[in-house]
């Protein structure tokens, strides 16, 4: 056996052993459909509000199934904890309510948060903005004009908004012009004319999204209609005139829509939007179930952006923190996953089921350190005395869906309670990817999951 070879099987395995190199997969969000990515940062978490598409949404282009808007949060970029859906179109009683809860923004001001969303009203042109208010990212948000903020018009579409350094707010939005106010300092009423963009960028469609860098101001937007990639323009001023730079992202036959969001976070900057792969993984039909998606962007010297490939060959955003699993992890905290779903959690906030056998979590870089875990303990709740059943267990592996068994969990009937299981566990050091392996888990709902802890080796657990 060569020297290389030798070596390089050693990397292979220190990197697999230890997760020297530890990566976000592509879509981010496998357990719902989302759509429209809208990051907030806020204290040192990102969340990560999307639009919902409905997994029944019927086969065809542009027939959305959209009836509210979810929100994720991460510390360290990969690893996403799933608060399912933080704002619904029955916070908007005036709105159409079956469908059209399409693309929002969250951004922060005064200790508030401020969502806006388009949504729709009865007759034609039937796209209008709606604003909800809240003291916490999470919610609850609450309508405080009972009516739409920007009222019918054409396009009235994708609300962006932006708050320069001088305090003065702005709302952008539409689909296929852009249009712009000035937003009040309660950042639910404007001054002034709604505005129609003069200097709309090259190739732009919809999806504004406002930010400023070094004395630049960007719009970064969904460009290039059907399909979209993500083009960008820069300006001197945050009402343009707004010089196209290209593209972030070109268009791809794989997706019709793209439409991003940008944010700084721990000094890296990320770009989010959406592709199709887990919709093209289940049919070769055209749904609207979209699945959002990151990547980390890079600026050029004078301030212009380096472009991507597609999402599908895009190199996958590093983990910018180990995972702590000696404090209480939601369950539904996940870098990947597969056969899984989430619900509102019976305990309050979300739990996860596996909806098949040998569905699996895997919740990357987590960090045992080098004593290692001793011990595991999981809520769960099994609604069922069914034969089929009674051998279920939660298998947790390392490194991959596979990899070394560190123990298993026996599911057993709880007459679907909440119920505190606890294990030993041994050979669990260092920085891995842990899985969690559904076995014996039939179809259906019945197994539910909804936080779990490791002890150190020696701690009581
Ligand atoms: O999600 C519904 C619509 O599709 C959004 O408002 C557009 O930006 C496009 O992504």
């Amino acid at each position: 056996m060569s020297k290389t070879f030798i070596n390089i099987s050693f990397r292979l395995t220190v990197m697999m052993m230890a997760c020297a190199v530890c990566y976000a997969t592509d879509p981010i969000i496998q357990t719902s459909f989302t759509a429209d990515p809208a990051p907030l940062v806020h204290d040192g978490v990102v969340y990560l509000y999307t639009g919902h598409d409905d997994d029944n949404a019927p086969p065809g282009q542009s027939r959305f199934l959209m009836r509210d808007w979810l929100c994720y949060s991460s510390t360290d970029m990969v690893n996403w904890t799933d608060h399912g859906a933080v704002v619904s179109l029955k916070t908007f009683p005036w709105a159409v309510q079956e469908n059209d809860a399409w693309a929002s923004h969250v951004i922060k001001r005064n200790g508030k948060f401020y969502f806006y969303a388009s949504v729709s009203v009865p007759g034609w042109p039937k796209n209008v903005i709606a604003v909800a208010v809240a003291d916490h990212p999470l919610g609850p948000f609450k309508d405080t004009l009972g009516r739409p903020l920007i009222d019918k018009k054409t396009g009235y579409i994708d609300p962006a908004a932006f708050i320069d350094d001088d305090g003065q707010a702005y709302l952008y939005w539409g689909n296929p012009h852009i249009w712009y106010v000035k937003l009040n300092e309660n950042m639910i009423s404007y001054s002034g004319d709604i505005i129609q963009e003069p200097t709309k960028p090259d190739n732009y469609q919809e999806g504004p999204w406002v930010y400023k860098r070094d004395g630049w101001y960007y719009m970064v937007y969904a460009s290039t209609c059907c399909p979209e990639g993500i083009g960008y323009a820069m300006s001197d001023s945050p009402t343009g005139p707004w010089v196209y730079k290209g593209y972030i992202m070109r268009p791809d036959r794989r997706s019709t829509g793209n439409h991003p969001g940008v944010i700084e976070y721990k000094g890296k900057w990320y770009v989010f939007g959406f592709n199709f792969k887990l919709n093209f993984a289940l049919t070769d039909q055209h749904h609207e179930r979209r699945s959002v998606c990151v990547a980390e962007i890079q600026y050029n010297p004078d301030g212009t952006i380096q472009q991507l490939p597609w999402w599908e060959e895009v190199d996958a955003v590093k983990q910018s923190e180990p995972l702590n699993p000696y404090v209480r992890v939601e369950a539904e905290t996940i870098a990947w996953s597969e056969g899984m779903k989430s619900e509102p959690s019976s305990a309050g906030g979300m739990n996860v089921y596996p909806t098949r056998d040998g569905a699996y979590i895997k919740v990357q870089g987590v960090d045992f350190g080098d004593e290692g875990a001793g011990a595991f303990t999981a809520s769960i709740a099994l609604d069922t005395q069914a034969d089929a059943m009674k051998n279920t267990v939660i298998a947790l592996h390392l490194d991959n869906v596979g990899g070394p068994l560190i123990g298993a969990v026996p599911v057993s009937y709880s007459g679907g309670q909440w119920k505190r299981e606890t294990i030993a566990i041994s050979q669990a050091t260092g920085v891995r990817d842990l899985y969690f392996v559904f076995k014996g888990a039939a179809a259906g709902n019945h197994v539910k999951f909804d936080y779990w802890q490791f002890s150190k080796k020696g701690d009581t657990p």
